[in-house]
């Protein structure tokens, strides 16, 4: 099945460079953490990665604030570290897709000092704003806009004597996309990673990229009563906006061009991440004039849309909602999970977790995995307010850090029942290990006769079969705790895959589905009744069968 284009059906496996493997004992993650794991991911059947920012940055937001897009972050190693990181990758069979951050630089970014300034050619790089006085002539920003990260999105800046916007943290401000010099900058960023191998980008929060030129009040949405909450308001002036689609096949188009010149390696991608709906999604992939752009708008449905409480129904009409969207002849994704959110085992219950990569890799297209998941790696809900050092987090204070901290989906990768789970050496490591990595670790998971890693492994293998890459889909609920997948090509074995999205053991007739007589049934993967206490799988009775053609 040769017209399969190597991203069309990989699974995309993302690293958190900084807490997948430190190499040097600072207790930070780092590139030769990442080399010394290649080997790992190759034998997972891993392909494609994505890594999340590793460029210069401040880490006040842990690399989305990049001070230096053309350099590597020094507590992550060197330029020559990222040669050796793609050459070893590349060795591997596995291809480094990388996060691009165009909506925001760090404000130590020197393009930022330069506007500041006001040097010529700089004015006009980030959104600037003089503001307003309120009736007691004491300064106010120009609206009421609200940062993502809690409270105004406009901050004064003494030097310049003006505003600035920032949709994320003070120290991120928004780059002006309606400068040329800015798209020019931006597009020779791309060239200058593309020269160096990679097979492509990971676009960071993307629909945030222009906002409106009148600089309107957002109306309310009546979600929030707090001015300051980013829900106190409806975003439709900073929020997917027109303009964001042109860039979007801007890049695309660069990305293209690129792939013509130089065909080995094979297509250049672009995954775009927006918290959009389902319409914008869509014409991120190709508008309603044929016009392409991203390869894989991100598809977070089963990350905003679904949860514990979903029953079999939901979890069908979130993969039906998506493909009914998606123009034809382009390749669906799934996102299971990421640094941003709740891990899969905390957001559906870590009994669910073999059953959420059962479903994740049984769907027709890309599969996208967050480190540790094939491990059923577990929030980390023991972290203090000492501790805790997401910037939202920090915003919203010592009562409330909780309810926003993405801390502990960020926790070190639980390689074994070693110190620091084999993550680091250090006395200290940036974020504290989840204490239940005695129990919850690869290591142990690799011995065990039976484990969410094995589960995920088989389930990867069984990727390869041409029933999965190309066959005949089909999902239906069967009752409202059991679902359905079936997956099936001429003249090979169908394969069929039943979901239990409750804690209870169900028994359903499989007979219409399948359309023949049960007894032909042969269960391949997933959870029988044998698991052992300390297997580390789950017992809710989720599997999968294999029927003959
Ligand atoms: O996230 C974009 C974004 O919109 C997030 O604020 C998201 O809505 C939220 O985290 C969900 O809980 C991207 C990155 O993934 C995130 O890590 C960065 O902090 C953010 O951009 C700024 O660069
Ligand atoms: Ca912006």
């Amino acid at each position: 099945d040769d017209f399969i284009d190597w991203w069309q059906h990989a699974v995309f496996y993302q690293i958190y460079p900084r807490s997948f493997k430190d190499s040097n004992g600072d207790g930070i993650g780092d590139l030769q953490g990442i080399i010394s794991k290649l080997p790992y991911l190759a034998e997972t059947g891993i392909t494609a990665t994505w890594l999340s920012p590793i460029f210069q940055s401040p880490m006040v937001d842990f690399g989305y604030d990049i001070s230096d897009y053309r350099s590597i972050q020094s507590e992550y190693g060197s330029m020559s570290d990222f040669e050796q990181l793609v050459h070893t990758a590349t060795t591997l069979g596995i291809k480094i897709v990388l996060d691009f951050v165009p909506n925001h630089s760090s404000d130590q970014h020197e393009w930022f000092k330069k506007s500041v300034a006001k040097e010529p050619g700089y004015e006009d790089f980030y959104i600037w704003s003089d503001g307003k006085l309120d009736e007691d002539g004491k300064r106010q920003p120009p609206n009421n806009w609200q940062s993502v990260f809690y409270g105004s999105a406009w901050e004064w800046n003494e030097e310049r004597e003006q505003y600035y916007l920032h949709q994320f943290t003070k120290e991120q401000p928004d780059l002006n996309f309606r400068n040329a010099a800015v798209v020019q900058a931006m597009d020779d960023v791309m060239l200058y990673w593309l020269q160096k191998g990679v097979a492509g980008f990971r676009i960071d929060a993307v629909n945030h990229l222009f906002e409106s030129e009148t600089l309107a009040d957002e109306p309310l949405s009546g979600k929030s009563t707090d001015p300051l909450s980013y829900d106190y308001t409806r975003h439709i002036y900073t929020k997917d906006l027109p303009e964001v689609l042109d860039m979007v096949q801007h890049w695309r188009q660069l990305l293209d061009d690129y792939t013509a010149k130089h065909p080995a390696g094979g297509a250049r991608i672009m995954m775009t991440e927006a918290y959009a709906g389902l319409r914008e999604l869509a014409d991120y992939y190709e508008d309603a004039n044929g016009v392409r752009g991203s390869h894989l708008p991100f598809n977070f449905n089963f990350i905003s849309n679904v949860n514990g409480e979903s029953d079999a129904r939901d979890f069908v009409y979130n993969v039906e909602k998506w493909l009914v969207y998606m123009p034809r002849g382009h390749a669906a994704n799934w996102v299971m999970g990421n640094h941003d959110n709740p891990r899969v085992a905390t957001r559906f219950g870590a009994d669910s977790v073999d059953a959420m990569n059962m479903l994740l890799m049984t769907l027709p297209g890309v599969a996208v995995t967050y480190n540790g998941e094939e491990l059923g790696m577990e929030d980390n809900k023991e972290i203090s307010w000492e501790e805790t050092v997401d910037p939202p987090a920090r915003n919203a204070g010592e009562l409330d850090f909780q309810k926003v901290s993405r801390d502990p989906a960020r926790t070190p990768f639980q390689w074994s029942s070693a110190r620091n789970a084999g993550f680091s050496d250090a006395a200290r490591t940036w974020l504290p290990v989840n204490p239940n990595y005695v129990q919850l670790n690869l290591k142990s998971q690799q011995l065990a006769k039976k484990s969410h890693y094995k589960v995920y492994k088989l389930l990867i293998e069984l990727r390869k079969l041409p029933v999965l890459r190309r066959g005949r889909f089909s999902i239906e609920p069967l009752s409202r705790a059991v679902f359905a997948i079936k997956r099936s090509l001429k003249d090979y074995n169908t394969l069929v895959t039943i979901i239990n999205v409750s804690d209870k053991e169900q028994i359903v007739n499989l007979t219409d589905f399948i359309n023949r007589p049960q007894q032909l049934i042969v269960a391949v993967a997933g959870v029988d009744s044998t698991y052992e206490p300390g297997d580390y799988s789950n017992r809710n009775g989720s599997q999968q069968l294999l029927l003959p053609p």
